[in-house]
């Protein structure tokens, strides 16, 4: 396949990027366990609040939920011969905690429990390095009825669960992430309301936030007492925010956006400490803080994972900011410089650990035509943040790895299967994967950063 492309222009400069990372540069795919398991209520899994969001009438665009998604938990083997088609060093991939402990505290369910022991084992078996993250949104719905995040217990629970998995699979794991973008977590479900648990409520959703921090700085002091050598760490959805003109309402709503979404948990694992003008603005909704908290969060990590999509723009102005750049079909701008300039600054306000890409990628309204899905804006997509991180690497940021969103396509959440993430499409009737022409360009990507490897071996 390499020869077959070698010559064209595209291959060339595909090669070129490839060749810009170093021998020990991770590529890998990601998932999360909701977006593409199914087998919901199968083998003993208990409920999760996303299975009980997708209930809400209206809450997910096309009515949709996650009952037999991309079918995973059936596919297992193939969807790992088809990980290591690629030619990818890394799989990212989540535990769902119901699956494994039904309720979220007693008892484990030794099926979930089996599932996830053949899909470490299968990436072992393979080559494939296990990148595992211990809650990646779908919090037991039976913790969920006992105040869920808003209650301290939650914390604890987690920490029992992360200890749990820690002991089972720890020595086989590359990494252990504690929480999936703990932001979208604390806003989205329970400020905003359009996940899962649906809440409106920022009080709720600021002290939601301190125990997700909290949980994840708890079950790090725990596994480290048990002498779980993987590398830990969590990942953060991060965008850098740009004033949508010079006014000065623009560059303080970008101020205060950059330090909800940013500062709060930058400083918070970085500083032990919540910016002051974020509090400042919480007023009343500011959360209860105990005097040993901030100095539990910010336990050192090994490494941070940085999810990112897009930049955000602040616009105070009445009329719709009008973006010159071109959109995904989830409607964000297609803008790389963001992430090198999101990397760069983070890199100078903080002192980063390894730092992982662990989700980049696009939606685009892809079609299955005779057989094959060809998807040119992915591929596009993609290339552009590669250069972007290959340039931020050039400008001293430790960037270990990159990871491509998403392995295939799968539940988009409160968007339902309409919008396709995948390098690899899902037909949703009969579960058959197609690999897009992106994953053929990321099967030769990968190809190309080997052969450089081997080539700078030899030098
Ligand atoms: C995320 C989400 C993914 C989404 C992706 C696209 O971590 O943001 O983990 O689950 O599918 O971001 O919206």
């Amino acid at each position: 396949m390499l020869e077959e492309s070698t010559h064209s222009a595209a291959s060339d400069e595909s090669a070129k990027l490839a060749a810009r990372f170093s021998p020990d540069f991770v590529l890998g795919v990601a998932t999360a366990a909701f977006q593409i398991e199914g087998a919901a209520d199968q083998d003993g899994r208990g409920d999760s609040i996303w299975d009980e969001f997708c209930r809400h009438p209206g809450a997910i665009a096309d009515a949709s939920n996650g009952l037999t998604a991309c079918d995973h938990y059936h596919q297992l083997d193939a969807d790992l011969d088809l990980i290591q088609s690629l030619g990818v060093s890394a799989y990212r991939f989540s535990v769902s905690w119901p699956r494994v402990q039904p309720l979220g505290q007693g008892d484990w369910n030794v099926l979930g429990f089996a599932f996830y022991d053949r899909l470490i084992e299968g990436l072992v078996k393979r080559g494939i390095a296990a990148h595992l993250t211990l809650y990646h949104w779908d919090l037991p719905q039976a913790l969920e009825e006992q105040g869920g995040w808003r209650n301290p217990h939650t914390v604890e629970c987690f920490v029992a669960y992360a200890t749990q998995i820690g002991q089972r699979y720890g020595s086989r794991l590359a990494s252990l992430c504690t929480f999936n973008e703990p932001w979208v977590v604390a806003t989205l479900g329970h400020e905003s309301g359009i996940f899962a648990p649906g809440l409106k409520d920022r009080k709720a959703a600021t002290q939601v936030s301190h125990h997700l921090l909290l949980a994840h700085g708890k079950a790090l002091l725990a596994l480290r007492a048990l002498g779980v050598t993987t590398k830990l760490g969590i990942v953060l959805n991060q965008a850098p925010q740009y004033p949508a003109t010079a006014s000065l309402a623009d560059q303080d709503k970008a101020r205060l956006d950059d330090g909800t979404l940013v500062r709060w948990y930058m400083d918070a694992l970085f500083k032990a400490s919540y910016p002051r003008d974020v509090l400042d603005y919480l007023g009343d909704d500011v959360p209860q803080i105990a005097a040993q908290d901030m100095q539990i969060i910010s336990q050192p990590l090994d490494f941070i994972g940085i999810n990112y999509y897009t930049r955000g723009v602040a616009a105070t102005a009445k009329e719709k900011f009008e973006s010159p750049y071109e959109l995904t079909d989830m409607g964000w701008e297609i803008y790389p410089q963001g992430l090198y300039d999101l990397l760069v600054r983070l890199n100078t306000d903080y002192n980063l650990p390894a730092v992982y890409i662990t989700e980049n990628g696009a939606a685009f309204p892809d079609r299955l035509i005779n057989g094959q899905v060809d998807d040119p804006a992915r591929i596009r997509y993609l290339a552009l943040h590669l250069a972007a991180v290959a340039d931020a690497i050039a400008s001293g940021v430790n960037v270990r790895g990159y990871f491509v969103w998403s392995l295939m396509d799968n539940f988009e959440w409160a968007s339902g299967y309409a919008k396709r993430f995948g390098i690899v499409y899902v037909d949703y009737a009969s579960f058959k994967r197609t690999l897009k022409s992106s994953a053929l360009w990321l099967r030769d990507f990968t190809a190309f950063h080997a052969s450089s490897v081997s080539q700078q071996k030899r030098a």
